[in-house]
């Protein structure tokens, strides 16, 4: 393997690619496939030992998506999106695996990715016009375009405990299932945190721990996904109407097929209210916050949904007390919401115990366990679902420069800055895929992987016609464009929550709302600047 590695080295040094794409998830897969069809020289690097990104490293058990399958898929293909079978409604993640190991295989792209190998650091070289990547390995391979698809959730964080390193169980994170794993079959199992990997991953570990104890420092709102199966009627007449499922998703703002009720809560009675907020409930998934028009515009309209769930959660949970300890006291959907398969059901277990933090938190963590203000429990494994450095803890991890050897940390040292969420100020004929500035983490991110994608090789196409070899982020514009994500962020509830969307989950992390609202709207902003030859870039 070193061998072979040093083989390359010696080739690549004097290679000029004209793209190196990092990560092999639905973006950059993606990516090196419009790329390959337009005939350029192409590299994709992936720290993963198979493609599939989000879904190759989440594996845990549980991991399943929270849009339906028959939308979080590509939709460039006809023939793809017709022959592939979707199950369920909501696919588990060995599902979604398959569907991006199926693609890569379908449209031979497995030749270009080079695999377990991470991109160290990107440098652009001015004099040249050229990236200068380098790898792990110590490959260095110039390319033209550097495209960073790292993903917006990849990058996982674990808090800082005392005594973390001495525990002689198991300790996994959620986003790291893939390469530590765990089996805890009739163990004693401690899960950290409440969000959707945490609620997603409990139900399932407690079917046959021989112990759960869920660890929560903020209550989570959850609705059930109410997933099932799909016959093959539902599948054939689902495929017949694929033109209208994508053209209504990408109609709402989400680019999710669901249905946007655009009447207030309070327009209507409490009767009705209930009624409707029931209906979608049963019905399950994200279009709940969607029942009222201003649930993410105004407080009070936000708390009946709110008191909604929590009225399900006393219903669900036998217990009274440990009903009252699940109560969110928050703004349901500022932070995102959790969609489940028996989450709050699961506390009904005999062998399910929820630890409280905000009354009981932990102190430390020693060789057996986790000691908390109320004594000691013991355990065999603990699954860190602490979530992660959102949108620019991947893409930070590589030590990049721009203009001058500027470094991208310190350009984005009070928050990430983007134009478009695809291009950087500085940072010539670099594009990012899901990235911050774009609507990443709340639109479906394979509709928006396809959009960035498209707009990213038509760019390319576009400035080689024009004999041009840089585009580039003008400073005004993307300012301009920093004030438009703030402008809209602040007509809603987003910047109330301590949420991962706004980087408070990261000690540090400076406070940025970091997606854009709207996904039909900023369609129409990449449509523009494409439609004008991309006038609102430089480009020489
Ligand atoms: O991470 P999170 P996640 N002590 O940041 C807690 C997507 N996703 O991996 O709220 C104790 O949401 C933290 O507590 P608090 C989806 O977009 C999708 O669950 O900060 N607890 C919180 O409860 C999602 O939003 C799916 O008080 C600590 C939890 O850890 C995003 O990924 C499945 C702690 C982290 O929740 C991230 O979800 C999974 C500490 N020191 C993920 N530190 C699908 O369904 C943190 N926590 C498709």
């Amino acid at each position: 393997m070193l061998q072979k590695r040093e083989k390359t080295i010696a080739g690549d040094e004097r290679q000029t690619l004209d793209a190196v794409v990092v990560g092999a998830g639905a973006g950059g897969l993606y990516a090196l496939l419009r790329l390959k069809r337009e005939g350029r020289t192409v590299r994709l690097f992936e720290a993963g030992s198979e493609v599939g990104g989000t879904w190759y490293w989440n594996n845990y058990p549980g991991a399943r998506v929270d849009v339906p399958s028959l939308e979080y898929s590509y939709s460039f293909d006809r023939a793809l999106q017709q022959e592939w079978v979707w199950p369920e409604r909501y696919s588990a993640q060995p599902q979604l695996q398959a569907y991006f190991s199926h693609v890569a295989d379908r449209y031979g792209l497995r030749d270009q990715i080079t695999f377990e190998t991470k991109v160290v650091s990107a440098e652009f070289d001015e004099s040249r016009s050229l990236w200068k990547v380098r790898t792990d390995g110590g490959e260095v391979v110039w390319a033209r375009f550097f495209i960073v698809a790292t993903g917006p959730l990849s990058e996982p964080i674990f808090p800082k405990i005392e005594g973390m390193s001495t525990f002689k169980g198991t300790s996994v994170h959620t986003g790291r299932w893939k390469t530590d794993g765990a089996d805890v079959a009739h163990k004693r199992v401690g899960v950290i945190g409440t969000g959707s990997s945490g609620a997603q991953i409990a139900p399932e570990l407690a079917k046959t721990a021989r112990k759960l104890h869920l660890l929560q420092r903020t209550p989570a709102y959850s609705v059930p996904s109410q997933n099932k199966v799909l016959d093959a009627q539902e599948i054939a007449h689902l495929k017949s109407n694929y033109d209208a499922i994508r053209e209504h998703a990408r109609a709402n703002r989400s680019a999710l097929g669901i249905d946007v009720n655009d009447v207030g809560a309070f327009e209507v009675s409490e009767d009705e209210r209930q009624r409707i907020f029931e209906e979608r409930w049963q019905y399950g998934g994200l279009g709940f916050t969607a029942a009222f028009g201003d649930l993410y515009l105004d407080v009070d309209a936000n708390k009946t949904a709110a008191d909604f769930v929590r009225q399900k959660i006393r219903e669900i949970v036998e217990d009274a007390d440990v009903a009252d300890r699940l109560m969110p006291d928050t703004l349901i959907g500022a932070k995102r919401l959790c969609v489940d398969n028996g989450y709050f059901q699961m506390f009904n277990r005999d062998n399910v115990e929820l630890v409280d933090l905000r009354e009981n938190p932990v102190l430390e963590i020693d060789e057996t366990g986790i000691v908390t203000a109320q004594g000691h429990i013991d355990l065999d494994v603990i699954v860190y679902a602490t979530g992660f450095d959102a949108f620019t803890g991947s893409i930070l991890k590589i030590d990049i420069r721009g203009r001058g050897g500027k470094e991208l940390k310190a350009v984005w040292d009070s928050g990430p800055r983007t134009y478009l969420g695809l291009c950087v100020a500085g940072f010539p004929n670099m594009f990012i895929v899901n990235g911050p500035g774009s609507p990443a983490g709340l639109a479906n991110m394979v509709t928006l992987a396809e959009t960035e994608v498209d707009w990213i090789v038509d760019c390319i196409q576009s400035i080689d016609r024009q004999g041009k070899s840089e585009i580039e982020a003008i400073q005004e514009k993307q300012d301009c464009w920093g004030r438009t994500l703030n402008e809209m962020a602040e007509q809603t509830i987003y910047p109330l929550a301590n949420s991962w969307y706004v980087g408070a989950n990261v000690p540090g992390k400076p406070r940025n709302f970091m997606s854009h609202l709207d996904y039909p709207e900023y369609v129409r902003s990449c449509r523009a600047s494409a439609e004008s030859g991309y006038a609102d870039f430089r480009v020489e």
